[in-house]
Protein backbone atom coordinates (compact mmCIF):
# COMPACT_ATOMS: atom_id res chain seq x y z
CA UNK A 1 0.00 0.00 0.00
CA UNK A 2 0.78 3.61 -0.70
CA UNK A 3 2.30 4.57 2.88
CA UNK A 4 4.70 7.97 3.45
CA UNK A 5 3.72 8.08 7.64
CA UNK A 6 7.09 8.66 9.18
CA UNK A 7 8.59 10.74 5.98
CA UNK A 8 9.62 14.29 5.46
CA UNK A 9 9.59 15.77 2.51
CA UNK A 10 10.05 19.17 1.33
CA UNK A 11 8.04 20.67 -1.29
CA UNK A 12 9.31 23.43 -3.36
CA UNK A 13 7.14 25.32 -6.11
CA UNK A 14 3.66 26.20 -4.84
CA UNK A 15 2.82 29.48 -5.93
CA UNK A 16 -0.98 29.17 -5.72
CA UNK A 17 -4.02 26.28 -6.20
CA UNK A 18 -3.50 26.14 -9.30
CA UNK A 19 0.28 24.82 -9.28
CA UNK A 20 1.27 21.56 -9.52
CA UNK A 21 3.08 21.49 -6.66
CA UNK A 22 0.21 21.82 -4.90
CA UNK A 23 -1.35 18.69 -6.12
CA UNK A 24 1.78 17.50 -5.39
CA UNK A 25 1.56 18.39 -1.36
CA UNK A 26 -1.45 16.98 -1.02
CA UNK A 27 -1.49 13.64 -2.33
CA UNK A 28 1.74 13.55 0.15
CA UNK A 29 -0.04 14.96 2.20
CA UNK A 30 -3.06 12.14 2.26
CA UNK A 31 -0.38 9.69 1.71
CA UNK A 32 0.72 10.47 5.20
CA UNK A 33 3.84 12.13 4.94
CA UNK A 34 4.98 15.02 7.24
CA UNK A 35 5.45 18.41 4.69
CA UNK A 36 7.79 20.65 5.25
CA UNK A 37 7.26 24.12 1.85
CA UNK A 38 9.00 26.57 0.48
CA UNK A 39 7.79 29.41 -1.19
CA UNK A 40 9.21 32.26 -3.14
CA UNK A 41 9.68 35.44 -0.89
CA UNK A 42 8.67 38.88 -2.27
CA UNK A 43 9.30 42.24 -0.51
CA UNK A 44 5.71 42.92 0.49
CA UNK A 45 5.73 39.36 2.20
CA UNK A 46 2.58 38.67 -0.25
CA UNK A 47 3.42 34.92 -1.09
CA UNK A 48 4.18 34.32 2.12
CA UNK A 49 0.58 35.14 3.59
CA UNK A 50 -0.98 33.37 0.41
CA UNK A 51 1.35 30.17 0.21
CA UNK A 52 0.45 29.88 4.53
CA UNK A 53 -3.08 30.64 4.16
CA UNK A 54 -3.34 27.78 1.50
CA UNK A 55 -1.13 25.23 2.87
CA UNK A 56 -2.43 25.49 6.23
CA UNK A 57 -5.04 22.48 6.18
CA UNK A 58 -2.04 20.57 5.33
CA UNK A 59 -0.54 21.58 8.67
CA UNK A 60 3.08 21.74 7.45
CA UNK A 61 5.79 21.43 10.25
CA UNK A 62 8.31 23.70 8.35
CA UNK A 63 7.22 26.83 6.09
CA UNK A 64 10.55 28.41 4.61
CA UNK A 65 11.34 31.05 2.05
CA UNK A 66 13.69 29.76 -0.22
CA UNK A 67 14.60 31.65 -3.41
CA UNK A 68 17.15 29.18 -5.52
CA UNK A 69 19.11 32.34 -6.67
CA UNK A 70 20.09 33.07 -3.02
CA UNK A 71 22.58 30.29 -1.79
CA UNK A 72 22.35 31.81 1.92
CA UNK A 73 18.28 30.93 1.55
CA UNK A 74 18.95 27.28 0.65
CA UNK A 75 22.04 26.60 3.09
CA UNK A 76 19.73 27.78 5.88
CA UNK A 77 16.68 26.00 4.40
CA UNK A 78 18.19 23.01 5.05
CA UNK A 79 20.04 23.85 8.57
CA UNK A 80 16.80 24.10 9.57
CA UNK A 81 15.16 20.23 8.34
CA UNK A 82 18.59 19.50 9.79
CA UNK A 83 17.64 21.05 13.02
CA UNK A 84 14.06 20.26 13.18
CA UNK A 85 13.88 16.80 11.29
CA UNK A 86 17.44 15.90 11.83
CA UNK A 87 16.61 13.63 8.22
CA UNK A 88 14.92 14.26 5.10
CA UNK A 89 13.54 11.67 2.83
CA UNK A 90 11.64 13.13 -0.10
CA UNK A 91 12.12 16.44 -2.18
CA UNK A 92 9.91 17.70 -5.03
CA UNK A 93 11.49 20.26 -7.14
CA UNK A 94 8.33 22.01 -9.06
CA UNK A 95 10.76 25.65 -10.03
CA UNK A 96 10.59 26.88 -13.55
CA UNK A 97 11.83 30.57 -14.93
CA UNK A 98 12.77 32.00 -17.55
CA UNK A 99 12.26 35.61 -18.68
CA UNK A 100 9.08 36.73 -21.07
CA UNK A 101 10.42 37.61 -24.33
CA UNK A 102 12.54 33.83 -24.31
CA UNK A 103 9.15 32.03 -24.46
CA UNK A 104 8.06 33.86 -27.76
CA UNK A 105 9.69 34.63 -31.47
CA UNK A 106 12.90 33.14 -32.59
CA UNK A 107 14.79 30.76 -30.38
CA UNK A 108 17.75 31.81 -32.02
CA UNK A 109 17.34 35.27 -30.76
CA UNK A 110 17.41 34.01 -26.78
CA UNK A 111 19.71 36.78 -24.79
CA UNK A 112 22.57 34.78 -23.00
CA UNK A 113 21.35 36.14 -19.62
CA UNK A 114 18.09 35.01 -20.71
CA UNK A 115 19.51 31.46 -21.56
CA UNK A 116 21.40 31.59 -18.27
CA UNK A 117 18.21 32.52 -15.91
CA UNK A 118 16.57 30.10 -17.60
CA UNK A 119 19.39 27.20 -16.66
CA UNK A 120 19.72 28.56 -13.10
CA UNK A 121 16.58 29.05 -12.36
CA UNK A 122 14.94 26.06 -13.96
CA UNK A 123 17.77 23.45 -14.15
CA UNK A 124 21.12 24.29 -11.58
CA UNK A 125 18.32 24.19 -8.79
CA UNK A 126 17.95 21.11 -9.27
CA UNK A 127 21.57 19.93 -8.77
CA UNK A 128 21.66 22.30 -6.06
CA UNK A 129 19.16 21.39 -3.74
CA UNK A 130 19.61 17.56 -4.47
CA UNK A 131 23.33 18.43 -3.14
CA UNK A 132 21.78 20.42 -0.25
CA UNK A 133 19.91 17.43 0.72
CA UNK A 134 22.34 14.21 0.11
CA UNK A 135 23.42 14.82 3.50
CA UNK A 136 20.59 14.75 5.32
CA UNK A 137 18.79 11.75 3.17
CA UNK A 138 20.43 9.35 5.69
CA UNK A 139 17.70 6.77 5.57
CA UNK A 140 17.63 6.91 1.64
CA UNK A 141 15.28 9.28 -0.23
CA UNK A 142 13.05 10.05 -3.28
CA UNK A 143 14.01 13.19 -5.35
CA UNK A 144 11.13 14.55 -7.62
CA UNK A 145 10.99 16.88 -10.25
CA UNK A 146 8.67 17.97 -13.01
CA UNK A 147 9.50 18.12 -16.78
CA UNK A 148 8.02 18.79 -19.71
CA UNK A 149 7.87 16.90 -23.72
CA UNK A 150 9.69 20.19 -24.77
CA UNK A 151 12.92 18.92 -23.25
CA UNK A 152 12.80 16.45 -26.28
CA UNK A 153 10.74 17.96 -28.93
CA UNK A 154 10.48 21.12 -30.48
CA UNK A 155 7.03 22.63 -28.91
CA UNK A 156 6.22 26.44 -30.60
CA UNK A 157 7.38 29.04 -27.86
CA UNK A 158 8.92 26.93 -25.24
CA UNK A 159 12.46 27.41 -26.33
CA UNK A 160 14.99 27.77 -23.81
CA UNK A 161 12.69 26.15 -21.25
CA UNK A 162 12.96 23.29 -23.54
CA UNK A 163 16.87 23.29 -23.14
CA UNK A 164 16.73 24.23 -19.55
CA UNK A 165 13.95 20.91 -19.30
CA UNK A 166 16.75 18.52 -21.12
CA UNK A 167 19.28 19.88 -19.20
CA UNK A 168 16.69 18.49 -16.16
CA UNK A 169 16.39 15.25 -17.63
CA UNK A 170 19.79 14.78 -18.39
CA UNK A 171 20.49 16.00 -14.45
CA UNK A 172 18.00 13.45 -12.98
CA UNK A 173 19.96 10.55 -14.72
CA UNK A 174 23.59 12.07 -13.48
CA UNK A 175 22.13 12.15 -10.02
CA UNK A 176 19.95 8.64 -10.05
CA UNK A 177 23.97 7.35 -11.01
CA UNK A 178 24.86 9.48 -7.95
CA UNK A 179 22.85 8.79 -5.10
CA UNK A 180 21.36 5.60 -6.21
CA UNK A 181 24.23 3.87 -3.83
CA UNK A 182 23.10 5.95 -0.64
CA UNK A 183 19.27 4.92 -1.91
CA UNK A 184 18.15 7.74 -3.03
CA UNK A 185 16.10 7.79 -6.19
CA UNK A 186 16.16 10.49 -8.43
CA UNK A 187 12.78 10.89 -10.98
CA UNK A 188 10.93 12.90 -13.02
CA UNK A 189 7.14 13.62 -14.29
CA UNK A 190 6.91 14.69 -17.48
CA UNK A 191 3.19 16.53 -17.10
CA UNK A 192 1.10 17.33 -20.00
CA UNK A 193 -0.18 21.36 -20.20
CA UNK A 194 -2.05 21.88 -17.05
CA UNK A 195 -3.14 25.37 -16.89
CA UNK A 196 -1.56 26.53 -13.67
CA UNK A 197 -0.30 31.03 -12.71
CA UNK A 198 3.16 29.63 -15.35
CA UNK A 199 1.40 28.10 -18.03
CA UNK A 200 -1.50 30.98 -18.23
CA UNK A 201 0.89 33.53 -18.40
CA UNK A 202 2.16 31.94 -22.40
CA UNK A 203 0.33 32.94 -25.60
CA UNK A 204 -1.60 30.27 -27.01
CA UNK A 205 -1.72 27.74 -24.03
CA UNK A 206 -5.92 27.43 -24.70
CA UNK A 207 -5.08 26.28 -27.88
CA UNK A 208 -2.46 23.69 -26.58
CA UNK A 209 -4.42 22.45 -24.52
CA UNK A 210 -7.93 21.86 -26.79
CA UNK A 211 -5.20 20.55 -28.80
CA UNK A 212 -4.31 17.66 -26.46
CA UNK A 213 -7.87 17.32 -25.79
CA UNK A 214 -8.41 16.39 -29.44
CA UNK A 215 -5.14 13.63 -30.02
CA UNK A 216 -4.17 12.43 -26.69
CA UNK A 217 -5.09 8.58 -26.33
CA UNK A 218 -7.83 9.63 -23.18
CA UNK A 219 -9.18 12.66 -25.22
CA UNK A 220 -8.29 15.29 -22.00
CA UNK A 221 -5.50 16.79 -20.55
CA UNK A 222 -4.45 15.64 -17.13
CA UNK A 223 -5.34 17.14 -13.93
CA UNK A 224 -2.71 18.50 -10.48
CA UNK A 225 -3.68 15.54 -8.67
CA UNK A 226 -2.97 13.16 -11.11
CA UNK A 227 0.44 14.29 -11.15
CA UNK A 228 0.30 14.50 -7.53
CA UNK A 229 -0.56 10.37 -7.29
CA UNK A 230 2.27 9.77 -9.33
CA UNK A 231 4.77 11.49 -7.61
CA UNK A 232 3.28 10.36 -4.03
CA UNK A 233 4.36 6.69 -5.83
CA UNK A 234 7.26 7.97 -7.25
CA UNK A 235 8.11 8.85 -3.54
CA UNK A 236 6.93 5.48 -1.76
CA UNK A 237 8.14 2.17 -1.40
CA UNK A 238 5.93 1.01 -4.27
CA UNK A 239 8.40 2.53 -6.62
CA UNK A 240 11.69 1.25 -4.78
CA UNK A 241 12.70 -0.08 -8.15
CA UNK A 242 12.65 2.99 -10.25
CA UNK A 243 15.02 5.62 -10.72
CA UNK A 244 16.38 7.58 -13.23
CA UNK A 245 13.51 7.65 -15.82
CA UNK A 246 11.51 9.98 -16.69
CA UNK A 247 7.91 9.21 -16.40
CA UNK A 248 4.82 10.83 -18.68
CA UNK A 249 1.66 12.02 -16.91
CA UNK A 250 0.17 13.51 -20.08
CA UNK A 251 -3.11 11.29 -20.42
CA UNK A 252 -0.92 9.72 -23.77
CA UNK A 253 -0.11 12.73 -25.45
CA UNK A 254 3.44 11.52 -26.14
CA UNK A 255 2.92 8.37 -28.08
CA UNK A 256 1.19 10.21 -30.88
CA UNK A 257 2.50 10.30 -34.04
CA UNK A 258 -0.16 12.65 -35.97
O1 LIG B 1 7.39 24.76 -18.02
C1 LIG B 1 6.37 25.36 -18.25
C2 LIG B 1 6.21 26.82 -17.90
C3 LIG B 1 7.50 27.45 -17.51
C4 LIG B 1 7.53 28.96 -17.45
C5 LIG B 1 6.45 29.80 -17.67
C6 LIG B 1 6.63 31.17 -17.58
C7 LIG B 1 5.54 32.13 -17.85
C8 LIG B 1 5.74 33.49 -17.18
C9 LIG B 1 8.75 29.49 -17.17
N1 LIG B 1 8.94 30.83 -17.10
C10 LIG B 1 7.90 31.65 -17.28
N2 LIG B 1 8.15 32.99 -17.19
C11 LIG B 1 7.17 33.91 -17.19
O2 LIG B 1 7.45 35.13 -17.14
N3 LIG B 1 5.35 24.71 -18.89
C12 LIG B 1 5.50 23.32 -19.26
C13 LIG B 1 4.09 25.37 -19.26
C14 LIG B 1 4.27 25.89 -20.64
O3 LIG B 1 5.00 26.99 -20.87
C15 LIG B 1 5.04 27.17 -22.23
C16 LIG B 1 4.33 26.16 -22.88
C17 LIG B 1 3.84 25.31 -21.85
C18 LIG B 1 3.04 24.07 -22.02
C19 LIG B 1 5.68 28.16 -22.99
C20 LIG B 1 5.58 28.14 -24.37
C21 LIG B 1 4.88 27.13 -24.99
C22 LIG B 1 4.25 26.12 -24.27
Amino acid sequence: MLNLSGKNALVTGIANNRSIAWGIAQQLHKAGANLGITYLPDDKGKMEKKVSELVEPLSPSLFLPCNVENDEQIQSTFETIRQEWGKIDILVHCLAFAKKEDLTGGFSQTSRSGFNTALEVSTYSLVQLSGAAKPLMTEGGSIITLTYLGAVRAIPNYNVMGVAKAGLEASVRYLAAELGPENIRVNGISAGPIRTLASSAVGGILDMIHHVEQVAPLRRTVTQLEVGNTAAFLCSDLASGITGQILYVDAGYEIMGM
